[in-house]
């Protein structure tokens, strides 16, 4: 840890969830810490004493800045406070960073990283109950929702699995990961990174974060290939060829190394094809961490024992006629994509805040799979003109409505499938928020269909 001089501070930036949580760190150790956020209601709930104005600061008396992970800090949008602290060449980390040094004290520690544009918080909830059915004693955090510095220090034998958003690891420089993962990749976050290379190079800088070359990969995208090619020494998975030295392909897990050819039983928590990738990635993941004690039957176990996460894939209401699906947390087009593949008769809500170049009408070979279109949310004009005269659409503007429109139209056998393919910050604070809105209105529905 770095050494705090009498008239030095930290400077906590952006205080939203990992942003306080930072600062709690720092408050416990009773280590000299300022703080500010941009936005004044945020700053107003805070001790003003800990608050200092960026316009404020004396950057030379400032060691690092723990940045909030969303915060621009590079290209055109780059927040200018950080513009001035750079020029002050003052070290930029996110709290990972804090929690990577802190385990270096601790090798009993197991870290596991995990990233992909699609995914991740399924395969770090899904390696975690592995882990935690195989007998270790194992904890999901990071991007996933609980800021690391949450966690208690410990000197408990713990594996730690970490779901690692791109904006986290443009930051991160200690390599204390014991094995690494990257799913896939697609477009993604492009307003924040400004080109496609710079997106596919955060996500592949996870490898530079492990420690002896464990690493598992998963080579279905031309992005994951071409990274795979520069290190061939990761575990490379593929679900769609048999290609990789594991597959898990129609079912059937092939592990080339260790001589296993194994049929997976169906998963009703885990179905459709980028679930064989979640299920691909723990099973390379294992394979590192613990090659001995791990046997397929106690793994395939595990999988049965799954509880999907909420907001992704979610049945949250039925009736003998119609099921209703929440996959809010589909905010690119790929992630639609993963629902239209394993849904049929489908009444889809799609729109929100859309993702720079993305339009629906790429998955128009998945249109024979969707009975209707609702449109909602700020992409709505766009959207319509996108897939006007390739499919029947309505313009709901809202979820709410969307979902009521939808259910009246459904017949037997149909399914009510949020997975709006954008962000949701356009009508609501966060994923979360629109998929409990949805939730709620399907019950309502639903209720209402009983009476
Ligand atoms: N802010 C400023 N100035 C700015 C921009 C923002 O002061 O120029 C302030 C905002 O007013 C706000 C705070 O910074 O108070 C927001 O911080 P943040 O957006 O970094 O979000 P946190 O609440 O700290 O949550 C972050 C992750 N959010 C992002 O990366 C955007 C959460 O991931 C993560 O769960 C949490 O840390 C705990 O680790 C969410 C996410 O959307 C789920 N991630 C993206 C994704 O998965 O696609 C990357």
């Amino acid at each position: 840890m770095t050494s705090f001089l009498a008239d030095r501070f930290s400077y906590v930036f952006g205080l939203g969830k990992s942003g306080r949580s930072a600062l709690g760190y720092f408050q416990k150790q009773n280590l000299p810490v300022k703080a500010w956020d941009d936005t004044l209601e945020t700053r107003q709930v805070l001790d003003p004493t800990l608050l200092q104005d960026p316009k404020d600061v004396n950057w030379s008396h400032v060691e690092r800045i723990i940045l909030s992970p969303g915060i621009p800090h590079e290209g055109p949008k780059a927040n200018p406070a950080l513009i001035a602290a750079k020029d002050h060449n003052i070290p930029l980390v996110v709290d990972v960073e804090l929690f990577l040094e802190r385990a270096l004290r601790h090798p009993n520690h197991t870290i596991v990283g995990i990233t992909g544009t699609n995914g991740k918080s399924t395969t770090t909830s899904l390696l975690t109950h592995l882990l935690n059915h195989l007998g270790k004693k194992a904890i999901a955090a990071g991007n996933i929702g609980t800021p690391v510095l949450d966690l208690p220090e410990t000197n408990e034998e713990t594996y730690y699995v970490l779901e690692l958003s791109s904006y986290q690891l443009t930051l991160l420089k200690t390599p204390r990961l014991d094995v690494a993962i990257l799913i896939n990749i697609t477009p993604d976050h492009l307003a924040y990174h400004g080109t496609m290379e710079a997106y596919v190079a955060a996500k592949s800088s996870i490898f530079e974060q492990v420690q002896h070359q464990k690493g598992v990969i998963i080579i279905d995208d031309a992005y994951t290939q071409q990274i795979y090619k520069k290190n061939p020494f990761l575990m490379s998975i593929s679900t769609e060829t048999e290609e990789g030295k594991i597959s898990i392909h129609q079912g059937i897990l092939k592990d080339k190394e260790r001589n296993i050819t194994f049929t997976l039983p169906t998963l009703s928590q885990l179905q459709g094809s980028h679930n064989a990738q979640n299920i691909g990635a723990c099973y390379g993941a294992l394979c590192h961490l613990i090659p001995e004690t791990f046997c397929m039957e106690t793994f395939i176990e595990g999988l049965q024992t799954f509880k999907a996460l909420p907001h992704r894939q979610e049945i949250v209401a039925q009736t003998n006629q119609v099921i209703f699906v929440n996959d809010s947390k589909a905010t690119n087009m790929d992630a639609a994509e993963k629902s239209l593949k394993t849904f049929q008769n489908i009444h889809w809500i799609l729109g929100g805040e859309g993702k720079v170049g993305e339009t629906p009408a790429s998955l128009k070979h998945l249109f024979p799979h969707v009975k209707h279109v609702y449109l909602v949310g700020s992409s709505m004009d766009f959207f319509e003109k996108e897939i006007r005269g390739l499919i029947a659409y309505t313009r709901s503007h809202t979820v709410e409505q969307a979902t009521d429109e939808a259910f009246h139209q459904s017949q037997k056998g149909d399914v009510i499938l949020l997975a709006p393919a954008c962000a949701s910050f356009d009508q609501f604070k966060n994923f979360e928020e629109r998929g409990s809105v949805f939730k709620t209105c399907a019950l309502k529905l639903v209720d209402q269909y009983h009476e």
